[in-house]
């Protein structure tokens, strides 16, 4: 090989990478101006979004799982970090085609825009004006792509002639090439930055959240009584700060609602239909409970659990001013974006604290956890019953209707499982010998638990302490003292039982289809 070719090959090898920049870069300035643009058209209009979203919804439930339990609530930004690794490399690919061929180039990113439109117009919020942000994308894209491909191809000799390359065509073209990157990448940054910023500004939920005041409840819930907290260092907190509270949904975008045009509607298999808005459901006699909420996803040991004190009005009271008609057995609620959850009837109707919240620990609902009202069914996992930004409710049957998860292999029916685990010591951490406190919470939401036993090593089962109970809808805490521990690697193992004496099912199952079993142990050492 003559030093001549070795060039070549170097300088077509950096024409590459350079078509490949460009291709991300332009991809940059397309999202940028799209994303800023959906500040002023709204969420629905924003490709990222959508494409997450519509991506959520094809998610078949064994990823969904794998997702949650590998990344738990981080499950968002792991798909967003996917879905630019995917959108870098096929945009890459565009940028080295429309380096040789830019009408070959732009027909890749049309393509893709186009996918991106069909996102967008299928979400359950969109309208014909959504795609109008993507298009200018995709315009501001296509010249940028021109742009750099145009500086990128100057880059590479033309290697194809005999005639060699002329100064114009070589060094100053390269740096060229990177100030004109630079300048372009420093533009859609601005500009994507500005639309975050912008996005912010304008949401309404959070400014009137902000100096929105709840009336205070007819009935309140009964103080907790002291001793619920298990006197063990370490242990969760008995009520989980809202900052701290698990978030699940399909949710990529916070639905962004304005109580005063929230309304919901109430149909179906009832004899009096009817829509109440914020201000009607804030008059009402509202009550207030603790309620346990967990996750259907909940692997055994899990944090996929919160406990809250709940504001809101009994979905009894929305029922029986409804009045089911016969034959009705499910009530299909249905989020503003889609999500939607089959609550079993006679759940929602008898004496439990099945609410429409508009309240989460004495303060309107964070916007994360469904402002401006959820429902919050006490016993039933959160995805057959917890619905956030919740607008329609319709009466139905399970033969009739399907929720969100149940059309994607989940249970239709999905009652909380009798549930225990082990939060202290932590798994794997170090305790010193002699007398080691251990403990954690155990739930068996509507029944209560009346025993959790612990195991160590092979040992015999313990009964713990119970700590004192809030609720029969609320966890509960234990805690166990194993006094003179040897130094050594030890195991202990837990077990509930509920109200009824039926203890905590033994046999290892995955969460999928109606939620996981097992008995929780964690391995620790003392030293
Ligand atoms: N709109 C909407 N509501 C939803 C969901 C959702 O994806 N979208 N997920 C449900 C599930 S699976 C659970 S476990 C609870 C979680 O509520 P949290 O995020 O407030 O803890 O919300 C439920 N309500
Ligand atoms: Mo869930």
């Amino acid at each position: 090989m003559g030093k001549r070719s070795t060039e070549n090959t170097s300088r077509d090898w950096r024409g590459t990478l350079f078509g490949a920049l460009a291709g991300v870069i332009s991809a940059g300035v397309l999202f940028a101006i799209a994303e800023f643009l959906s500040a002023f058209f709204g969420a629905a209009s924003s490709p990222l979004t959508a494409v997450g979203s519509t991506f959520i919804d094809f998610t078949p439930a064994w990823m969904k799982n794998f997702a949650i339990a590998t990344f738990g609530t981080n499950d968002k930004f792991v798909l967003l970090l996917s879905m630019g690794i995917v959108a870098a490399a096929l945009s890459a690919v565009a940028g080295i085609v429309a380096r040789k061929k830019f009408a070959a180039g732009a027909t890749m990113v049309v393509a893709f825009a186009v996918v991106m439109a069909v996102c967008i117009l299928t979400r359950a919020s969109a309208g014909i004006a959504d795609v109008f942000p993507l298009l200018m994308g995709t315009v501001g894209g296509l010249l940028a792509l021109r742009f750099l491909s145009q500086s990128a191809r100057t880059t590479s000799s033309t290697s194809t002639t005999a005639n060699p390359p002329t100064a114009a065509e070589q060094t100053p073209s390269r740096r060229t090439f990177l100030v004109r990157s630079a300048l372009v990448a420093g533009a859609a940054v601005v500009v994507g930055f500005g639309g975050t910023v912008i996005n912010g500004a304008r949401n309404t939920a959070l400014a009137v959240r902000a100096t929105l005041k709840l009336p205070a409840p007819k009935t309140t819930a009964a103080a907790l009584p002291t001793g619920v907290q298990a006197p063990v260092e370490g242990v969760t907190p008995f009520v989980t700060p809202n900052d701290d509270f698990y978030r699940i949904d399909t949710a990529l975008a916070v639905p962004d609602i304005d109580p005063a045009n929230w309304q919901l509607r109430v149909h179906g298999m009832v004899e009096e239909e009817f829509t109440i808005g914020f201000d009607e459901l804030l008059a009402q006699d509202l009550i207030e409970s603790y309620v346990t909420l967990t996750c259907v996803s909940n692997v055994v040991g899990g944090n996929l659990a919160g406990n809250a004190k709940w504001l809101g009005y009994p979905l009894r009271e929305v029922l029986a001013r409804a009045k089911p008609t016969a034959g009705a057995d499910m009530v299909l609620s249905t989020s503003i974006d889609g999500f939607s959850a089959s609550t079993p009837l006679p759940v929602l109707q008898d004496d439990r604290d099945a609410i429409l919240a508009v309240g989460m620990n004495g303060e309107p609902l964070p916007l994360e956890h469904g402002f401006p009202v959820r429902m919050v069914v006490p016993g039933l996992y959160g995805f057959v019953s917890a619905t956030k930004w919740v607008v329609d409710l319709e009466v139905t049957t399970f033969a009739q209707s399907a929720g969100y998860w149940t059309s994607r292999g989940w249970n239709s029916h999905g009652p909380i499982k009798t549930a225990s685990r082990v939060e202290v010591p932590r798994a794997l951490g170090r305790v010193p010998a002699g007398s080691v406190p251990i403990g954690g919470s155990a739930w068996a939401q509507t029944k209560g638990i009346s025993k959790v036993e612990v195991q160590i090593d092979d040992g015999a089962w313990q009964e713990a302490t119970l700590a004192a109970e809030a609720s029969v809808d609320t966890w509960r805490q234990w805690s166990y003292i194993w006094d003179n521990a040897p130094a050594g690697t030890h195991k202990v193992r837990v077990r509930a039982y509920d109200a009824d004496g039926t203890i905590q099912i033994q046999d290892q199952a995955p969460p999928e289809p109606d939620g996981s079993t097992g008995w929780h142990s964690i391995t620790f050492n003392v030293t």
